[in-house]
This record gives C-alpha cells, structure tokens and sequence, in this order.
C-alpha cells in the first residue's frame, strides 16, 4: 500500500465536519494552503471551502446533491421542453440530464424524425395540412394505477397545435401523437383519470368547433371550449381515438385540470379565466383582451362528472364534431355532468389534493389559494341544488358552501404540490417564492425565494395520492444574474429544493436553455423499468414486434422490386453489410436495417449524406427508411455513433447511377 504524503481524516463525514468547523470559525487551519492563482493547493476540504468561497450551506446542499460516478439518481424528473417540443429527463439530485426525449420535434440524436418509421408517428397529426415539427409543451402526466405512478407511460401535450403525445416509458421512446380538429388550441393538458381510463385535453382560446370559420363578432353564440377524453388502453399502451369523447363547454378559456381521486374520483376539475369573453380588437376601439377579459371578480371553476359523462356517451348522446363524438353543451346541462364554482378573479392553477377531498386554486390576482371541498360540490350537485345559471345555462353552486377556505398567500400564487406531511406547496409568482402551507389550518408556515418568478414546481410523487416529500422542483421563468451572461435570451431556472426537513432549503441551480418547461413530473426511480437492448434483434420500437423486414446475419440482399429497390441491411461492429448499394437515378429506394448486436450500450447509427437521413440503431432495434435517390452521384454513408476501434471505417457507398 503507497503511504499517504501527511495523515488525513480516514471517514468523509469526519473530513466534511471539520471542514464546516473550519469554516463556520471555529477553527482555520490549513490558510497556507488556500488556492493561490486559482489553483487547487492543498486539495483539502477546508482549503476549497476557502478558495472557492462556499459556506458551510453551500457545502451541506453539495453533500445532499453530489452523485459520485457511477451512483444513481433517487428520481427521475420528466419536464417538458417548452417550445422544444421533447421532453427532458433530470435526475434528481444531482439535476444531472439523462435524455431528450424527441417528442412533437424531430430529435437528431435519436435519430427522431430523419428518415425512419419514427416520422410517422411526428408526422401523424397535421394541421390543415400543415406539418408541424414543434410545439409549446406544458405538461406532462405519468400513467397511473390507483392514483399512483405506475411507471408504464408518459403523456404530454402541445398547447399550440392541440395534440396529445403517448411516450413509452420501457425504452423512452414516443410512440403515438393524437390531436383533434375539434379544438383550436389547449391548455388543460395532459391529466389522467386516477387508472388512465382517459387523458384530459382541454381547450383554451375559445374557437369556432370543428376549426369551421365564424366571425369574432358571433363569439358568444358561436365559439366555444371543449374537453378531451382520449381514451387510453393500457394494455396496448395506444390512445384509442374512436372510443375517446369530448364534452362542449362556454366560450370562457379553460385553463389548468386535474382529476379528482379516492373520493373524487370520477371527477374532473378546471379553472378558467375570461368569463367576461372578452377577444380583444385594440385598433377597432375596444379594450385590449388583458384587460376585458380582467374585468369580473368572479370567473369559474369547472366541475366535470367524467363518469356520468361516460355514461351519455354509451347511451349515444352525442354529436361527432371533426371526427370527435361531443356531448354538446345542452346535453351536459340536461345530464347534470357540469357545474360551475365561482373563483377568485384570474385564477390559475387546479390540483387536487393527494386524499381527493380539496381542490386548490391559485388568483394571479388574488393573493390566495381558495381550497374548494369536492363532496360538497358533488353533494350540491347530486341535489341539483344552485345559486343561479351562467349565460349557456349552466348551474352555478354556492361559492361559500363550495369551499373549505382560503389561504393567504401572497402576491400572485398559481400552482400547488402536496407533501407526505400534509403540507402544500404553492408557486408565488410575482412575489417569487414557494410558499409551505398547511392543509390542516391554511396557514403559510415558511416562505422560500425562487430566482426568479417561479411558474409551476413539482415535488416528488406529489401529484399522487401518496406524495413522498424530499424534493421539490421550483420551474423559474427568469434567470436574470443567476449564470454566466449568455446574450438577451436567457436560460430558465430549475432550483432543486429540499423538503425532507422541517424548513425547506436550496440546494441546487439549473439552467435549462431549450425552451420554457412549465410543468414537470417526478418519480421515483426504482418505478422504471427500462429495457436495456431490443430484443430479439430486428425489433420495430413503435411496434415492439420484430418487423417483417427485420434481417439476420448472413441473410443480407439487395433486391429490385416493383416499388423501387429494397436492401436489406446488418449492422455489427464494424460494418454495414452491404456496403455497396447500387442504385439508378430516379429510384426509391428501401433500407431496412437492423443492429443485430444485443450488447448494452452497443448503438450504431446510419446517416446517409444529401438525403438529410439519420437514424439511431440501438442494439436490436431495426429501421425502415425509404427515400429517392433523385440525383446521380456518389453517397458516402457511416455510421454516427463511436462504437469501436474501427468506428470510422463503419462505412459505405450509396452509388446513384445516371439514368
Ligand atoms: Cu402555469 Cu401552462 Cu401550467 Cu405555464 S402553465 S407556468
Ligand atoms: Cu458503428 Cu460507429
């Protein structure tokens, strides 16, 4: 054994505690050691401390963050990339990336969207024809199974393009988009029933239904919103469009849902703004729409009664609208599905509490969360007991026997996540902190800043019925001095907090630099379980089947058909058999090309230049791609990924012949 230059602290913790001693005062020793020129001298705990200016807290939150190599992450947090359209996974603590997961956007590295079978699923849904290769992604929901993640399925939504993407959670891999004309834009979206019998899509911006054309002027007779039902099957991971409803709501804009659970389940739950239906026209002499849509004291909570809504649906009480079978307005009021809460003016935010009893509700221009009592609303109803009737007729219930109470916040709360403890968590917005409240008696217990103007936040599992504390995610719009500067569009904020404790600390910043995440989901860990390679080789990860092109070793070809020329191709370590493909100008041409390697990690990729094709092949995985080789000349393709000692000679010719 090589002996030590000097003696040292044998244990970490008794190196770390003398540290902090050192640090806190109580005693220096080792100043000759401080780094000098920026160096690490002395390479000691108190030394670095010293050198790099940290505190003894800041010591304490690298200690309940720093995951040595090799060591996994507790969490796994799934946020949503904004206008990225993918979504990316962080582990928790260490907030280190793991994966984007190319979602509505095509995604280079997994090979998403650049010439395979892939396309098909981001290329599913087009929008008046139009392809639409991003979106504005807000929130993501886990598939559950009593209220509780389940770890099987990802949903997330595109606010901008209404569309609902399914990601399966055995490879990361996005396996389905959906999208209906019915609605022109969204919002509420995406949650899931407590089993993920249904996705929730729920429109924003009033429109037309059906993407038909009516004038603004016709707005309150003619626009409207709508909820989404898309129906999940959870056995074959796939939403089911045709046995997926929708039910016709006023033209207010539906903002954020949740379902209810335990007892409220069965239930789901929306906040909306603009009850004034205001739509703006600030060159036509009218208010500008912020402001003629902020004028009542009192906008609604929308109370939904999925099941019953269900029920009208087999009894074939709808109308199919674009495709969508519709519970139009007047049946939902007949059926007693739907009614109205009022709430505080320009509420934001929807979550149920993990026991189903409460649904909280931010004001971003009220300074509380009001805290409604889903029996009492449920009882109102079963009574048809109300207060009055909206402009559509839809009952109004009574705002004070709706709630429990209200909390007093500060300025401008939006979203909530609920603790082990029975305390909630709730974005500040303007004030720009998390506020820590009791569910018991709606008092703010401790206040916490965010840098800067937090959005959403996400606490561990703490959108289920069983939350697990520890961690909490603060989602910050603004960065400002946060980072290094990196020009006028800066990066957001993800700052881990810990809520183990009885007082919650910082432990962590994240710049986030690929769009605005909104919303994030987290779960623990040991709830995946994620395959390693496809197997058996030759397998169609959108299909999870080994595909009917899939090719062995040795059975490699190249075939002239009627549709164009088919190859057949093997990827190994370190060729593409074959490597010569000849082909004539003008021909399509198919590639089907399976890594039939089963070892871990062994990718390969396939990029063909001038045809703009790029694919991933992970080990087993197998890719049909078809192009047309539509100018003569002479195409090098390689493999992408360094996966040997002869990773570059991993390579070949596409030979387009004149014709
Ligand atoms: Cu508050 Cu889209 Cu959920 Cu953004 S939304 S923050
Ligand atoms: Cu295969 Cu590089």
């Amino acid at each position: 054994m090589p002996l030590h230059p000097r003696s040292r602290v044998s244990s970490v913790s008794g190196l770390i505690a003398l540290a902090v001693l050192a640090a806190c005062g109580g005693r220096n020793g080792n100043q000759a050691n401080q780094a000098a020129g920026g160096g690490w001298a002395g390479g000691d705990v108190v030394s670095l401390m010293q050198a790099r200016g940290l505190a003894e807290k800041d010591v304490v939150a690298a200690l309940k963050t720093y995951t040595p190599t090799g060591k996994h992450d507790e969490y796994y947090t799934f946020a949503s990339g904004g206008h990225g359209g993918n979504l990316i996974v962080i582990g928790v603590p260490s907030m280190r990336i793991l994966k984007y997961v190319g979602v509505f956007t095509p995604e280079p590295w997994q090979g998403y969207g650049y010439g395979d079978q892939s396309g098909d699923v981001l290329r599913a849904v087009k929008k008046g024809g139009n392809e639409i290769t991003w979106a504005d992604m807000h929130h993501p929901a886990f598939s559950e199974t009593g209220g509780d993640y389940d770890g099987k399925y990802i949903f997330v939504n595109d606010k901008c393009n209404p569309r609902v993407a399914v990601v399966d959670l055995s490879d990361f891999c996005t396996k389905q988009i959906v999208g209906s004309d019915l609605i022109a834009s969204e919002h509420g979206a995406t949650f899931v029933t407590p089993d993920t019998d249904y996705v929730v899509e729920t429109s924003q911006y009033p429109a037309p239904l059906g993407g038909v054309y009516a004038p603004i002027e016709e707005f309150d007779a003619r626009y409207r919103g709508a909820m989404i039902f898309w129906k999940f099957d959870k056995q074959k991971g796939r939403i089911v469009e045709a046995e997926s409803f929708a039910i016709e709501l006023p033209p207010y804009m539906q903002d954020l849902a949740d379902c209810g659970k335990k007892v409220s389940d069965g239930w789901v739950y929306c906040n909306s703004i603009n009850t004034e239906r205001a739509y703006g026209g600030i060159l036509e002499g009218k208010p500008p729409l912020e402001s003629g849509a902020t004028q009542n004291d009192m906008d609604y909570l929308h109370c939904i009664h999925w099941r019953q809504a269900e029920a009208v649906v087999k009894a074939g009480k709808t109308e199919t609208i674009a495709g969508m079978r519709t519970i139009r307005l007047q049946t939902a009021i007949d059926e007693n599905l739907l009614a109205f809460v009022p709430q505080p003016k320009s509420p934001h935010g929807c979550d149920v509490t993990p026991d189903g009893t409460a649904i909280v509700v931010g004001g971003k221009l009220d300074t509380h969360t009001t805290v409604y009592d889903a029996l009492k609303i449920a009882a109102q109803m079963a009574a048809k007991k109300s207060v009055g009737k909206d402009p559509y007729g839809v009952p109004i219930l009574d705002y004070q026997g709706s709630i429990f109470g209200q909390c007093e916040i500060g300025l401008g709360p939006l979203h909530t996540v609920f603790d082990d403890k029975g305390f909630a968590y709730t974005s500040v917005f303007i004030e720009t902190v998390v506020a820590k409240w009791s569910l018991k008696d709606l008092k703010v217990v401790q206040k916490i800043d965010t840098h800067f103007n937090i959005g959403h936040l996400v606490a561990a599992e703490g959108d289920t019925v069983s939350p697990d504390g520890r961690y909490l995610i603060a989602m910050n719009k603004w960065a400002l001095d946060r980072f290094a500067p990196v020009g006028p569009l800066l990066p957001q904020n993800f700052q881990l907090i810990d809520i183990g404790g009885p007082t919650m600390t910082l432990l962590y910043d994240m710049p986030l630099p690929l769009g605005e995440p909104h919303n994030a989901q987290m779960i623990k860990a040991d709830k995946l379980k994620p395959i390693d390679v496809y197997k058996p080789a030759g397998i169609d990860p959108i299909t999870h089947q080994v595909d009917k092109d899939a090719v062995e070793l040795g059975k490699e070809r190249i075939e002239r058909k009627n549709d164009g020329v088919h190859v057949w191709m093997t990827a190994v370590r370190s060729h593409f058999s074959p490597d010569i493909v000849r082909v004539k100008e003008g021909d399509v041409v198919h590639l089907h090309v399976t890594n039939v390697e089963q070892a871990h990690d062994a990718t390969h990729g396939l990029a063909i230049g001038g045809q703009n094709i790029n694919v991933s092949l992970e080990p087993g995985k197998h890719c049909n791609i078809v192009f047309t080789a539509n100018k003569a000349g002479v195409y090098p393709f390689y493999c992408t990924e360094f996966c040997s000692a002869l990773h570059l000679e991993m390579a070949g010719y596409l030979l387009v012949e004149p014709k």
